[in-house]
């Protein structure tokens, strides 16, 4: 059993984006690729010799021999302990749950979230530091950069171990635990949430739920959590066993990749309550009978709703939501009389909020809530926490949302995302948005009289750090607003997205279709991004 010290050459393009370094399987399989990644993440650290390192991924095609190769790669560098997940499996909330609990000085989560897996598909590296979080932009920088100037890893030369089995092994002076995947989560969500009255409600035999995990990684955790410890019947849980390829689908939890879940509850006949997670389980999507919750009311209505849950009984230090969420958790936040922060996309930008006590929830419109329970979003997390409130409120999904919307009024919301742009066309269309903007304030376009226009950028209010071009934003005098950006997850070519919303007060005008109310914003977009012109496209690739 030898360190093997190996030369290598840097690969220009290992920056991590929105959520650590994304590439095609095959990318990663190329020579040293992933090794010279892992080593870079290890160069760019200090002080972890004798530490504990946590080790897991969503089970995506290469889950499996990546990990091998971090486990010899950590037991090289001098790590003392890791944690891995049984069969390499941990959920990207899980992780950040073992990373916390155990005081482990970080964690390594292979993963590429809701992008499709499988040997022609994606998968993912990302760093979490030791608050659970991912790793904040002075960290990938400091990494991407050590990918620039390797010049050799370091291995230790073993064979494999058997994650197969609860055991512990030495591999050098370095001991592997492999732990059960669902223990530590399911506890600290005991803590949090009423499970007697959950399973009251799940058991009762009068109120259905259907839980889809698409085939990924949350099958486990919500098959023990749901089924065997709140006796949800048998079938509670469909696509629940997770496959390398998630079964040749898009573990995105939206209208248009959960078809299997959104059938049953626009369905004759519907369960009470429906929901999805996605590849690595940290997004959650949440449907009433006949009826769509949108991620940014979802935050609304949790926070509105946070005190007859038992974790947050004693109220909200305060609500943070990224720049592109829709306004209508600031409403909830200014009647709670609390402050709600609007930060860059990326839940990295959360962690200083959640650490510094500012902020206990955390939501995005893409389909991620959260709260200071650990430092990742958390799918199983939300799904509970509707969950308690329904069993607590004995009301249906949609009569929750309905008064919430009387109370705060509802704010319209949709996202169009145009896939697989080429991406001098996407930056072209940026850069045009972003030339116009110091022309834009004060122009009227049909009845919108533009109030503000800029690129947003944030400053955090715990370490002071910068992050600026996050997003274009166009902000009309009637509170509606439209917001570009590219997506900092995708792997091929760009995606661009549009934001768009507005504000109704009136509730006499709370049953329009979102598309029809947001009909004139999205033609303004179009108007004044030239979408359709630059990108080639007819219609957005998927709209939630
Ligand atoms: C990641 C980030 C989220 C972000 C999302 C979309 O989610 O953690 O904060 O909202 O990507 O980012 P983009 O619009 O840049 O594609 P996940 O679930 O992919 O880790």
């Amino acid at each position: 059993m030898s360190i093997q010290t190996i030369s290598t050459q840097p690969y220009t393009d290992q920056k991590p984006g929105t959520s650590g370094l994304r590439k095609k399987v095959r990318v990663f399989q190329q020579p040293n690729f992933l090794e010279n990644f892992i080593q870079s993440i290890f160069n760019s650290l200090e002080g972890y010799q004798n530490q504990t390192l946590v080790v897991g991924g969503d089970g995506r095609y290469y889950n499996r021999e990546a990990i091998q190769i971090i486990l010899k790669m950590a037991a090289a560098n001098g790590f003392g302990r890791v944690l891995v997940g049984l069969d390499g499996i941990l959920s990207t909330p899980a992780a950040s749950c073992v990373i916390r609990k155990n005081d482990a000085f970080g964690g390594i989560i292979l993963s590429a979230s809701h992008n499709p897996g499988g040997p022609e598909e994606d998968f993912g590296v990302k760093y979490n530091i030791s608050n659970g979080g991912p790793a904040p932009a002075n960290i990938t920088d400091a990494i991407f950069a050590a990918s620039q100037t390797i010049t050799e890893y370091k291995l230790l030369d073993v064979s494999d171990i058997d994650l197969s089995r609860v055991a512990s092994h030495s591999l050098g002076h370095m001991t592997v635990d492999v732990i059960d995947s669902v223990t530590d989560y399911g506890a600290l969500m005991e803590t949090l949430f009423d499970f007697g009255q959950i399973k009251q409600l799940l058991s009762g035999g009068q109120f259905r739920f259907c839980m889809d995990p698409l085939h990924a990684v949350t099958g486990p955790y919500a098959t023990a959590i749901f089924e065997r410890r709140l006796n949800a019947p048998a079938g509670t849980v469909v696509n629940g066993v997770p496959l390398e390829d998630f079964g040749g689908g898009h573990p995105d939890p939206n209208l248009v990749y959960a078809h299997d879940l959104v059938e049953i509850m626009f369905g004759e006949d519907a369960p009470d309550f429906g929901a999805a997670s996605d590849g690595d389980g940290d997004r959650n999507m949440v449907l009433g009978k006949n009826f769509f919750v949108t991620p940014s009311d979802s935050l609304a209505i949790l926070a509105a709703n946070a005190t007859l849950v038992p974790g947050y009984r004693g109220g909200l230090a305060g609500i943070a939501r990224s720049m592109p969420t829709s306004q209508a958790p600031d409403r909830v936040a200014e009647k709670l009389g609390i402050d709600c922060y609007e930060t860059p996309t990326g839940w990295k930008f959360f962690g200083n909020l959640l650490d510094a006590d500012k902020a206990t929830l955390c939501g995005e419109e893409s389909f991620g809530t959260g709260s200071n329970h650990i430092r990742e979003k958390d799918g199983l997390w939300a799904v509970l926490f509707w969950l308690n409130i329904l069993a607590v409120k004995q009301q249906s999904v949609e009569d929750i949302v309905r008064e919430h919307w009387r109370t705060y009024g509802r704010n319209y919301y949709s996202r169009h995302d145009y896939e697989g742009v080429e991406s001098d066309r996407a930056n072209t269309l940026i850069t045009n948005l972003r030339q116009g903007l110091s022309a834009m304030p004060s122009k009227t376009f049909g009845s919108y009289t533009v109030d503000y226009a800029d690129d947003f950028a944030y400053t955090d209010p715990v370490d002071g750090s910068v992050a600026e071009q996050q997003g274009i934003r166009i902000g009309f005098t009637d509170g509606s607003r439209i917001v570009f950006r590219l997506s900092g997850t995708g792997t091929s070519g760009a995606t661009l997205r549009l934001y768009v919303e507005s504000y109704e007060p009136d509730p006499a005008k709370h049953d329009q279709d979102t598309q029809v109310a947001l009909a004139d914003l999205i033609s303004l977009a179009d108007e004044i991004a030239q979408i359709k012109v630059l990108t080639g496209r007819d219609q957005p690739t998927v709209i939630t």
